[in-house]
């Protein structure tokens, strides 16, 4: 026999009221967590990926502001007669010499705000928002 028997009771009952509580939690907050998980996780996977068309005609970027997902992609079309530049302000991406007709090509990675000019012709702005 215990020579403490209560003791031993209630260490095993608040035991026992531990293992039902968490598993209680786990019932009613872990399934529907792993749900939102789930669910987020696999948007991010079917979610397919879109082509953006954007224009540089008339010395501007058209259109002017654009939101974008990662994983993208962004096609400026040049249809001016000079040479323009997609130039992230903090050099995440540089297209270089897009000339008259030409046309290049991005894929958003990096998640951000990007501010973008042309090297050729600084007054002329944009911006990428990468979610
Ligand atoms: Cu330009």
């Amino acid at each position: 026999m215990s020579r403490f028997p209560l003791l031993k009771r209630s260490i095993v009952s608040t035991g026992f009221l531990l293992a039902a509580l968490s598993f209680a939690s786990v019932m009613w907050l872990g399934p529907q967590e792993a749900d939102a998980q789930s669910r987020d996780a696999l948007a991010a996977k079917t979610a397919p990926a879109k082509h953006h068309s954007l224009l540089i005609k008339d010395f501007k970027y058209q259109p002017a502001s654009l939101t974008v997902k990662r994983g993208d992609t962004l096609e400026w079309k040049n249809e001016d007669v000079v040479a323009h530049t997609v130039t992230a302000a903090d050099k995440s991406f540089d297209s270089g010499s897009i000339p008259a007709g030409g046309s290049w090509k991005y894929v958003a990675k990096k998640p951000g705000t990007f501010n973008y000019i042309c090297t050729f012709h600084p007054n002329m702005k944009a911006n990428l928002i990468v979610q």
